[in-house]
Formats: C-alpha cells, structure tokens, sequence
C-alpha cells in the first residue's frame, strides 16, 4: 500500500525532472495554495494537491512534443494554431495521464483548463487549479491581493475576476485569444450581470 504523501512524492520527483527550477517551485506554491482553496471550499485536498503540483507539467516541453501528441491523439486540429501557451494545459493533459499515470479525470480536466478557465459549469476542482495558479504566493502583480480576497470570499466571483483581468492584458498586449478564453468570460459575465 502506498500512502498518499508517498504517491504525491513520487510525481513530485517526475514534475521536478521535466522543469527548471522556477517553473517547478511555482507549482510547488500553486499546490499549496490549492490546498488552501480546497480547504476553504470543502473539497478533496488531496486531488487538489496532485492537481497543482501536476497543472505546469508540460509547460517547457518543446512545440514537436505538442503537434506529436496533438496527432496521436486525434485532439482538435486547430490547437495547431496555437502556442505553448495553450497546448501545456489541453494537451499536456494527455501527457500527464500518459507519463504520469494519472487517471484520475477530474484532475486531467483541471489541467486542461487551467490556463483558458472554462463557463458556469466548470468543476470546482477545475476552478480552484485556476485560481491558485492565479493567487500563489510567488505572484506580485497589481490587483493580487483584492484577487486573493475576493477569492476568498467566493470562489466563482474570483474566476469571474481572472477571466475579466486576463482578458484585458492579452488584449492590451495585442496578443491572440483563444476563443474558449473569450467563451469562458461571455459565460461568466452573463452570470453575474443583471442585464
Ligand atoms: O502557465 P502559467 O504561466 O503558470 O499560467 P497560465 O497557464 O494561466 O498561462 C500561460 C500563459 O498563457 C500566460 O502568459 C497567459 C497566456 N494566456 C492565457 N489565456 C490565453 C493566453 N494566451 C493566449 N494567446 N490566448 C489566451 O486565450
Ligand atoms: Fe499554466
Ligand atoms: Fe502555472
């Protein structure tokens, strides 16, 4: 029998393999601050654990890893237009349940959408990988802290204020937005407008 901290060890050691540094300290805060939100949440620590400490994992895996697997596994075509950006979650989902071993699909779908979020609909553990990608405590930008309390408060209210925010940088910057990002933040601003 394997415990759960020895099973959590064991792919920590793999995510470590795979990453620089600072990319995987970031995803040791993003599990703690899983845990946290799950707590608060009253959801499953544990799947919270492994699904922070897992959610970057592809993250510095180069582009022909992407457009390998992409094929393999008979993923949308269109993902080829994208980037790293968007293929770490929704393809290197695949790659954490292929070279990870693991099953578990509520913790593959939190991956696949921790980076675009997803609508009303998406999963609470799928929202709390979202926001302490968002909120750990290595991240400094502006606003952080109100994004921590709001968060804190209400779980839904805090991804509605990431999609708000991500949105407007990517599109201050110029940047391409992938159209389930744009879909994400229509479904959350209808839910929480009046109008
Ligand atoms: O992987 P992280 O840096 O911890 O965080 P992330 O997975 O949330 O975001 C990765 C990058 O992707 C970040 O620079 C913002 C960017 N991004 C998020 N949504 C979109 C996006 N980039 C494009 N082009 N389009 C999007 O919709
Ligand atoms: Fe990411
Ligand atoms: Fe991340």
């Amino acid at each position: 029998m394997t415990t759960f901290a020895e099973e959590l060890k064991t792919i920590e050691e793999k995510v470590k393999a795979h990453l620089s540094d600072g990319r995987f300290q970031h995803c040791l805060r993003v599990k703690d601050y899983a845990i946290k939100l799950a707590k608060e949440n009253h959801l499953d620590e544990e799947q919270a654990a492994l699904a922070g400490l897992v959610h970057d994992y592809a993250k510095e895996r180069p582009a022909e890893d992407f457009l390998k697997v992409i094929d393999q596994f008979d993923l949308d075509p269109d993902l080829k237009n994208w980037n790293r950006s968007i293929w770490h979650g929704v393809v290197g989902a695949v790659m954490i349940r292929e070279e990870l071993g693991i099953n578990d699909p509520a913790i593959l779908d939190a991956v696949v959408n921790h980076t675009t979020g997803d609508g009303v609909a998406m999963s609470p553990l799928a929202k709390v990988v979202f926001m302490a990608d968002y909120l750990e405590t290595g991240r400094t930008f502006p606003g952080v802290e109100e994004a921590r309390k709001i968060t804190d408060q209400s779980l839904d209210a805090g991804v509605f204020y990431q999609l708000k925010h991500t949105l407007a940088f990517l599109a201050d910057q110029g940047n391409p937005i992938y159209p389930k990002t744009v879909a994400s933040y229509n479904e959350w601003a209808r839910h929480f407008s009046s109008k």
